[in-house]
């Protein structure tokens, strides 16, 4: 269990921490499913799933969209020095953190503290904020699952940061970059996470796409070789979608980010961040970019959100979608669980949802969807003929002819042969809707 820390002053007045009281309770701000010492398929809730805050969402973000102002005013903005403003805003992210349970954290530089135009002035207000981060930790147990620079927000960066035509920017990031290696190191951050929202194009006519992409990956090079050599042991993510805020992006999923790797020699050291509002932008399912990435050894962290029927942009919504989960689950158990991430809720609450007690029921509903995800894919696994089915389906590849296929001894013409042998197949079912109903049974 984590201890509950407050800073000063007490921010979520009224709520204390959030525990498991199992499915007969009637409590809105308990726990109905995530059980974090519940033993799961020879693990322990808390050490599959791994749950993350996300600091912009829940203590950076207002509310605010393109067409209104501000809708939540968080109390812990009020101070003039932007250093006592981001320890009054870490009191109440450690507070909530802490109360809610949540294991681990992530950030940007710029969600910690105020940046300026100033690289020095931002390395010593990060530096200070990190300090007061390792008192937090400390006391809480709380750790850090990744840090990240914010290279998309700066209007510096509105050609791209490591893709930018002009050198000059591309050093800027590098700048940010370096301090926010420091700053995950400090706080001993298990991983770090690339996400280039503007590491893209807005018009080809005026993109030299290849060159773009060579400099994205020496720019991870030389990331990656500046935190081995201070020592980080850690993975590095890359968070693939496919566009927004630049209309094509690089990073555009699991398939081409894998690529991507492999083609600039970069599999040793990265693997893949998959965020579920990614997933169904990019025109697939959350569980195929999973897919994707576990058949590649990829499968690193997620993102956990969700996105909406109607709208074609990252809404980033709590996830509340038992089937979706349930599938994605079977897909992470299958794979041996995430290499070296967790669940990070990457996920804001709506613009009128303004009640301090909002943050909580949003993240009680995503950690509870996600345990009986859990629960329930496990017992998928082990009592129902899903796995026997699938299996089922490939059996002419496990003998004969098949498995000479797979073993590179049929050629062309032994082929033909066989099929002229055989004549035409049978019919065999996919039993798409009987796997279906299995999933929903075991819901
Ligand atoms: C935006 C991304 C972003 C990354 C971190 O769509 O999800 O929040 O996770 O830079
Ligand atoms: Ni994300
Ligand atoms: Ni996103």
């Amino acid at each position: 269990m984590i201890t509950v820390t407050t800073g000063e002053k007490e921010f979520f007045k009224g709520i204390g921490q959030i525990k498991f009281e199992g499915l007969s309770t009637d409590n809105p701000l308990a726990f109905r499913w995530y059980d974090e010492n519940r033993v799961i398929a020879g693990k322990t809730m808390k050490e599959h799933l791994r749950f993350a805050c996300a600091y912009w969402h829940s203590f950076v973000a207002t509310g605010g969209d393109p067409f209104g102002e501000a809708t939540i005013i968080h109390p812990w903005n009020e101070k003039s020095d932007a250093v006592a403003r981001a320890k009054d805003k870490m009191d109440a992210a450690f507070e909530f953190i802490t109360k809610m349970n949540l294991p681990y954290y992530c950030f940007h530089d710029v969600d910690l503290v105020d940046y300026t135009n100033d690289i020095k002035e931002n390395e010593r207000r990060l530096q200070a904020v990190v300090d007061y981060a390792q008192q937090k930790q400390a006391a809480s147990g709380v750790k850090l699952l990744w840090g990240t620079a914010n290279l998309f927000s700066h209007r510096r960066y509105m050609n791209g940061a490591a893709t930018n035509p002009d050198f000059h920017v591309l050093a800027h990031g590098a700048a940010q970059v370096k301090s926010a290696l420091d700053a995950t190191i400090a706080l001993g951050g298990e991983n770090y996470v690339f996400w280039g929202g503007r590491e893209g194009y807005m018009s080809l006519l005026n993109t030299n796409m290849k060159r773009e992409q060579e400099h994205l990956a020496k720019f991870l090079h030389t990331a990656k070789d500046y935190a081995r050599k201070q020592g980080f042991k850690g993975t590095f993510f890359i968070e693939p979608k496919p566009c927004e805020p630049s209309k094509h992006q690089y990073d555009y999923d699991s398939a081409t980010v894998s690529n991507f790797l492999r083609q600039y020699g970069l599999l040793e050291d990265f693997k893949l961040n998959i965020e579920v509002n990614h997933a169904t932008l990019a025109g697939h399912t959350f569980q195929h970019e999973l897919q994707v990435a576990a058949d590649a050894g990829l499968l690193g962290s997620m993102d956990a959100n969700r996105g909406d029927y109607q709208n074609g942009w990252d809404t980033d919504q709590f996830p509340n979608n038992i089937n979706e989960l349930t599938e994605a689950m079977l897909i992470v158990l299958e794979a041996n669980g995430l290499q070296g991430g967790g669940i990070n809720f990457d996920a804001k609450i709506r613009r009128n949802s303004t009640d301090p007690a909002d943050l909580f029921y949003a993240h009680i509903g995503g950690m509870d969807t996600f345990a009986r995800a859990l629960i329930t894919a496990d017992q998928i696994l082990q009592q129902s003929d899903y796995k026997k089915i699938r299996t089922k389906r490939y059996a002419s590849f496990d003998q004969g002819a098949g498995q000479d296929f797979e073993n590179g001894l049929m050629d062309l013409e032994a082929l033909r042969n066989y099929a002229v042998e055989k004549g035409e197949p049978e019919s065999i079912s996919g039993q798409q809707e009987l796997l279906e109903n299995i999933i929903n049974r075991f819901i």
